[in-house]
């Protein structure tokens, strides 16, 4: 417990100020968050997709609430978890952009997460999964070693993870703080500067890949399993994933974990890394969508989120667990290999007629689907167009365990419970996001900072909503940001920029 003065002050709190909310005898819900990496709003059947069946996530709708603005707070991976685990803005803190394979923590072992909430209420917590938040104190680290701090130092009891993106290395599982199946005769190292070892890479042995990388988005470096890495590793032969087994692995550790606690509340965050790149689904899902490699990731993911399901309900735990399903940010087709995305669409509308994408200031960079189940505690079948996001969980969570949170660190968090239960369809006022630029969310209108950025990203072929001027759309009746408004409200405009400014300031 790192915050043991802070956590008297609480139960203090509990003892004396507040009515506890949770009555004597009610057991306490387990909660699985499924956090996905760069599912479109458009990507599940339950948001529109007819081109792609998605049953088992469609279910989850069907079962509790589906918000239709929902959000991640960033439109790349690393800001949009900073912002889940800590429930701060990542503006707010440097070096929050997207993480190479190597970096170091980047949340400070002191501040109060989103897993830590959990284990004080005596949850047994885990993360297995998709990381990205960085390990260890340093860029240089023995691979070989137990490394520290990592996700076990900031509020989750057991952690079976990837360190950062399928498309980086070190391509290897760490379970704890270690890496798994390493043999000191044969030791990694991992570097981001420049070729460590033999190992053949992309660019010099092209003959090798399996799938090819895209032209100049650098996935061409250490090859692993026939595909080309973003980063060089050599070493550690027996650890290193088979892209087609990750899935299996995951959700083999997260049952496993369900399984284990036999009553004891838990918290388990399942980071999947579908339909990240590279997408290399397991051989039973290859070719099933008919959309590529994309569809049939997202059809595994579908089988995941069923296989959890089953495992709840075959541990009689199903009922009353809270069940959170979202994505990191949004879609992109093609970003960095040649796995037919852009060419097998077929029809296929991942954006869900939102504009922009993954790395977007506009709509689609991070209104991501949303859904919340809890047979026990939620009404089924709901959908909801209140405002929320994903920094609203750690505030929210505390209000329903009655719990103070220090307010110098979790400022960016509301309490939203009652959106979030279904009970009220009222959730933000407002909200900023950030991509190469930031936005600011209020009411109807949406307010996108002016940046010199490229307005379309010429690798991914996305539009980022960078625009030298002023932007100002109505989300009410122009949720495709089609019209900028910004030259003919101008009031409105100078008033959403001032209050951006504001709150970018604190
Ligand atoms: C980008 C990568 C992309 C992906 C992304 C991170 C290039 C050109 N593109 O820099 O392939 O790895 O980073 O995605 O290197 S995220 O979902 O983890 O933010
Ligand atoms: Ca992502």
């Amino acid at each position: 417990m790192r915050f043991s003065g802070f956590s008297t002050f609480r139960a203090f709190l509990s003892l004396c100020c507040f009515i506890p909310f949770l009555s004597v005898g009610q057991e306490k819900p387990n909660v699985l968050m499924i956090y996905v990496d760069d599912l479109g709003y458009g990507d599940v059947g339950a948001y529109g997709a007819t081109k792609i069946h998605t049953p088992h996530i469609d279910n989850l709708a069907a079962e509790g609430i589906r918000f239709t603005n929902g959000h991640a707070v960033a439109a790349t991976c690393t800001p949009s978890r900073y912002a889940l685990m800590t429930g701060q803005y990542p503006f707010r803190k440097s070096g929050t952009g997207v993480l190479p394979g190597d970096a170091a923590l980047i949340i400070d072992t002191a501040q109060f997460t989103l897993p830590d909430l959990f284990q004080d209420q005596g949850y047994a917590t885990a993360i297995i999964g998709k990381w990205h938040l960085g390990l260890g104190d340093q860029v240089e680290k023995n691979w070989n070693a137990a490394i520290t701090p990592g996700p076990n130092e900031v509020g989750y009891g057991r952690s079976y993870i990837f360190p950062a993106t399928a498309d980086r290395v070190p391509t290897v599982f760490m379970d704890n703080h270690w890496v798994v199946g390493l043999d000191q005769d044969d030791p990694i190292t991992v570097s981001y500067v420049e070729k460590v070892g033999n190992d053949p890479t992309g660019a010099e042995n092209p003959e090798l890949l399996k799938m090819k990388a895209t032209p100049d988005h650098g996935h061409n470096q250490t090859i692993v399993n026939g595909i080309g890495r973003i980063g060089w590793m050599t070493g550690g032969t027996r650890a290193r994933w088979v892209d087609e087994e990750v899935t299996l692995t995951f959700v083999d550790k997260a049952k496993a974990f369900i399984r284990e606690q036999q009553g004891n509340p838990f918290f388990l965050s399942y980071h999947a890394t579908e339909p990240h790149v590279p997408r290399m689904p397991s051989t039973m899902f290859k070719g099933k969508s008919g959309l590529g490699y994309r569809g049939d990731a997202i059809l595994q993911l579908d089988h995941t989120v069923g296989e959890l399901v089953k495992e709840l309900k075959h541990q009689g735990v199903y009922d009353n667990t809270i069940i959170i399903f979202t994505s990191d940010n949004g879609p992109v087709l093609d970003d960095g290999y040649e796995d037919d995305a852009v060419t097998e669409l077929n029809g296929h509308d991942p954006f869900g007629g939102l504009r922009g994408g993954k790395y977007s200031a506009f709509e689609a960079g991070t209104r991501v689907p949303f859904i919340i189940s809890w047979p026990k505690g939620i009404e089924k079948g709901k959908v909801s167009d209140a405002l929320v996001s994903q920094v609203d969980f750690l505030a929210s969570f505390a209000h329903y365990f009655q719990v103070a949170l220090p307010a110098t660190q979790n400022m960016d968090s509301q309490n939203i419970w009652d959106a979030f239960a279904g009970k009220k369809r009222v959730g933000r006022g407002e909200l900023v996001k950030s991509s190469g630029t930031f936005s600011l969310t209020s009411g109807p209108f949406k307010y996108i900072k002016p940046n010199k950025g490229q307005a379309v990203a010429k690798l991914t072929n996305i539009e980022l909503g960078n625009s030298p001027k002023d932007q100002l759309y109505n989300l009410a009746d122009d949720r495709g940001e089609t019209r900028n408004l910004a030259e003919d409200q101008v009031q409105k405009t100078e008033e959403m920029k001032n209050r951006l400014e504001e709150i970018l300031k604190n």
